[in-house]
């Protein structure tokens, strides 16, 4: 297969968009990337000490509302001059309504990649995977892009697939936030469609998810609850506050499942301790001074708790492939060792 008819040919190109050499080779027949370009090239290096931008990934279910709340973020930015750097991650969006910095689309072509890989039977789901995977192998070159202009940079906002899924538990998404993370303050915003959320188990399994989610990616978290102009988000508020006020709440529903949704809940109450929660409308505007703020605090808690755990991850990881290496090199002379004798004794020497 040919690698280049997956690059999307797209000339929508403007000034300001990054383009991408094209895809190597090797991506065509491997979906499954298997190293982090971040750790392959400064795996050794501290993250840095120099004030660097934030990334914020906004993470969220289809239809949460996450490209509308980009869309806010940016002309927020915009409108304080502090315009962000924007990256694009779903490949399978017809129409964004801000202009990425770098988009996924430019680079891989997803109905193209839906249809090269007809023969493995490839759904739409599985078309966007493959498409995440293939602009993983390129990561590095996003990586410099963004060095690059980083000292100019308050932010860079990450839009993520509709599916979430499929960048929350994928190899690629781990790949990408952690490389992201190894150099900037990482925060990830868990979009919520409040509306539908106001059922007391509905409410509860969409924590659940955050509550992996904050488990998966291991970085400050705020939940924003969107679209407060159709429903206020003071019941999830209250629910997350007052145990009792939940829990009445879920006796409300007849339920078989109430026994283990009392369990459950529980066990969530010491998760949103960890938490913090605003409520935004992406289509109005409203909350979004507080959802900054939010950030700021999370950026405080991404130095003191994170950037350290992160920052001994990578010494780890640095100082485990100094000694895989290590021991390749003693084998490797070891093994020369061996075959000089061999050639020695051949030649009666
Ligand atoms: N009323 C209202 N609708 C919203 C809000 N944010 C997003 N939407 C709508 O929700 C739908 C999904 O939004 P979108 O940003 O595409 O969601 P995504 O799939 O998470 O990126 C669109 O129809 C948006 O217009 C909001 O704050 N209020
Ligand atoms: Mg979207």
């Amino acid at each position: 297969m040919e690698t280049s008819n997956i690059a999307s040919s797209s000339s929508s190109s403007v000034a300001q968009q990054e383009s991408f050499t094209n895809i190597p080779p090797t991506a065509s027949t491997s979906t499954q990337p298997s190293q982090s370009p971040q750790t392959s090239t400064t795996a050794s290096n501290e993250i840095s000490a120099k004030k660097q931008p934030v990334v914020l990934l906004c993470i969220g279910m289809a239809g949460s509302g996450k490209t509308t709340l980009m869309q806010r973020i940016n002309a927020h930015l915009h409108s304080i001059k502090k315009p962000p750097y924007v990256i694009n991650l779903d490949p399978a969006v017809t129409q964004l309504p801000f202009t990425a910095n770098i988009d996924i689309r430019d680079t891989i072509n997803y109905k193209e990649v839906m249809k090269q890989y007809v023969s493995s039977w490839l759904g739409p789901n599985g078309g966007i995977l493959t498409s995440l995977n293939l602009f993983t192998t390129k990561f590095d070159q996003v990586l410099e892009f963004v060095a690059k202009r980083a000292p100019a940079l308050n932010h860079i906002i990450v839009d993520t697939p509709g599916q979430i899924e499929i960048f929350t538990w994928s190899a690629s998404g781990a790949i990408i936030t952690d490389a992201l993370a190894a150099t900037y303050p990482c925060v990830v915003a868990y979009i919520i469609d409040t509306p539908r959320t106001t059922n007391p188990a509905t409410f509860m399994s969409n924590m659940l998810y955050a509550c992996s989610i904050l488990y998966k990616t291991k970085l400050p978290f705020i939940l924003v609850f969107n679209k407060t102009d159709v429903v206020s988000h003071e019941f999830a508020v209250k629910w997350m506050t007052d145990f009792e006020a939940f829990q009445l709440a879920l006796q409300k529903e007849t339920s078989f499942m109430n026994s283990l949704m009392h369990s459950m809940s529980l066990v969530l109450d010491e998760f949103y301790q960890h938490l913090r929660v605003v409520g935004v409308s992406a289509m109005t505007g409203e909350g979004i001074n507080e959802f900054f703020e939010a950030i700021d605090k999370a950026v405080e808690e991404y130095e003191t708790e994170y950037k350290p755990e992160i920052e001994r991850l990578i010494r780890e990881k640095a100082e485990r492939q100094e000694n895989e290496k290590q021991a390749q090199i003693n084998k490797l002379m070891e093994d020369m060792d061996v075959s000089g004798n061999a050639v020695k004794s051949q030649n009666g020497m």
